[in-house]
């Protein structure tokens, strides 16, 4: 991103200067490190840094947080220049609120030092790893959770030298935290993962078998790592030079790691701390003892019909969320997405409506300040459309229910990798399988259902028991037919 000049910059020297509003909850630079961060993205410093900091204010506690980004050596250098802070605005129709995050006690950057990152993973001060890495950096087979190891992550299990990827951080931490008997500590998922606790822990333990540590330090490991299940959500769409300037004219100076998020924000978190956490409940987190009920409604009810919006409106040459949402019969689609498949595939938590659910999740996509781009989106569908759809898909079939709403998404994202929009114009495919799925569907017969059988192979992102069914492919076909030869608007408009 361009560098901002003129005004002058936020540091420590500038919150004086700032309205009372907008000055941090804690001191900056007060708080001892007791956390780690790895992922030092928007969402983060929205979410997890907002949280962490309220509790800190509100309870006390060493928790620190030393964020590390595995590569964008930009941002460190930003962070650094200003004292580790950065602004988060609120952005609603009413208004925006601008406030200075103090959460930060030092950034790292992974791929200048990845040895420092090993060495704070095995400090005993340390005993909170939370991570927001995106879906693909577990290398996890997406429909399965297997491990899929690749070069890079190959070769930091093989052999001890300094670590390339985020699996080879966290399991050459944990190995010399072993060494040192430094302590129990807890891996925080904070990524949209299917029960992304065990998930991490299952790449934990894939992981250090492939190493070949000899038994009594994986024991060790098992005995003293937590790997509590989260779910997490706030909307924050990546920063744009708009964010950094708003940023700036609410606070008299530059802030150039400023991000923007919606008011809503939520936090359910499993309470498996053994070597202790911020007091993350004074600050509005939920602490219970299983997040799978509140994850499962997240990931299907928000998340898939995020994405079944992504991909239909960028098909519709829509730019953003909000304005896809405009488009007639769309919202109508989703709802009937969320009441007939959604609410019927699982068990939600105590006392929610998934149905009410739905309708607040929509009222959020439509916040008109919210400028959240359909591609960003609609990047990375392989690694989200397993638990967003597909575990949608399969447990609607298993309880011999149809799932045809869903089975519009499936066909949507089809569409979306196909490449071309309504409009003529190409569509990118930003994905970690993207050469798979484009050689998949130029093998292909030139037809929908030889595109719906291309992708149905690809068994990393649907599972065996939707690929065979009968009824699941016919749904896709006839939808994917649909969107080809008439488009989005008459596809949705025909549906209703
Ligand atoms: C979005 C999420 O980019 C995406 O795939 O669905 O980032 C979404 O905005 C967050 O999960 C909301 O909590």
């Amino acid at each position: 991103m361009a560098v901002t000049v003129g005004a002058s910059r936020l540091d420590l020297g500038a919150l004086r200067r700032l309205p009372a509003d907008s000055r941090p909850l804690v001191r900056p630079g007060t708080v001892p490190a007791g956390m780690v961060h790895l992922g030092l993205g928007a969402f983060h410093r929205a979410h997890q840094a907002v949280y962490t900091e309220a509790a800190v204010g509100v309870a006390g506690g060493d928790w620190g947080i030393v964020g590390v980004a595995p590569r964008n050596a930009a941002l460190v250098e930003t962070l650094t220049a200003q004292d580790n802070l950065f602004s988060v605005s609120t952005l609603s129709a009413q208004g925006r609120h601008t406030r200075v995050v103090g959460a930060l006690a030092g950034v790292r950057l992974a791929a200048a030092d990845p040895d420092a990152v090993v060495a704070l993973l095995a400090d005993p001060a340390i005993r909170v790893v939370t991570l927001t890495v995106t879906e693909k950096a577990y290398q996890l087979d997406p429909a399965s959770g297997v491990l899929r190891p690749d070069a890079e992550l190959v070769a930091d299990l093989s052999a001890e030298r300094s670590p390339a990827t985020v699996p080879g951080l966290l399991v050459r931490g944990l190995l010399a935290r072993a060494a040192a008997g430094a302590g129990p500590i807890s891996l925080v998922s904070c990524d949209n993962l299917p029960a992304n606790g065990r998930r991490l822990r299952g790449l934990v333990t894939q992981a250090l078998a492939f190493t070949g540590a000899p038994t009594p330090v994986q024991d060790w490991i098992a005995a003293h790592v937590g790997f509590p299940g989260t779910m997490v959500d706030r909307i924050v769409p990546a920063s744009t030079r708009d964010t950094l300037d708003a940023a700036r004219q609410a606070l008299g100076v530059s802030d150039l790691a400023a991000v923007a998020a919606e008011p809503y924000t939520q936090w359910v978190i499993e309470d498996d701390f053994p070597g202790g956490r911020p007091a993350w409940e004074q600050a509005g987190a939920v602490l219970c003892a299983d997040a799978g009920p509140w994850e499962r409604l997240k990931l299907r009810g928000l998340n898939g019909v995020h994405s079944a919006t992504a991909y239909l409106g960028a098909l519709a040459g829509c730019e953003t969320i909000a304005d896809a949402l405009a488009m007639p019969h769309l919202t109508t689609v989703l709802r009937r997405l969320v009441a007939e498949d959604v609410a019927a595939s699982f068990v939600p938590p105590d006392g929610v409506d998934v149905v009410d659910y739905g309708e607040e999740v929509l009222a959020r996509f439509a916040n008109p300040a919210i400028r959240h781009r359909t591609l960003q989106v609609a990047m990375d569908g392989s690694q989200k459309l397993p638990q967003r759809i597909m575990h949608t898909i399969a447990d609607l079939r298993a309880a011999g229910r149809p799932a045809r709403w869903a089975a519009l998404v499936v066909a949507a994202w089809v569409r979306f990798a196909q490449g071309q929009a309504d409009n003529g114009r190409s569509l990118p495919l930003d994905d970690p399988l993207a050469g798979r799925i484009q050689e998949a569907l130029a093998a292909a017969a030139q037809t929908p259902a030889g595109a719906v059988d291309a992708v149905f192979a690809l068994d990393a992102v649907v599972p065996p028991e939707v690929a065979a069914d009968a009824q699941v492919r016919a749904d896709v076909v006839a939808w994917l037919t649909d969107l080809q030869r008439h488009g989005v608007a008459a596809t949705l408009a025909g549906a209703v």
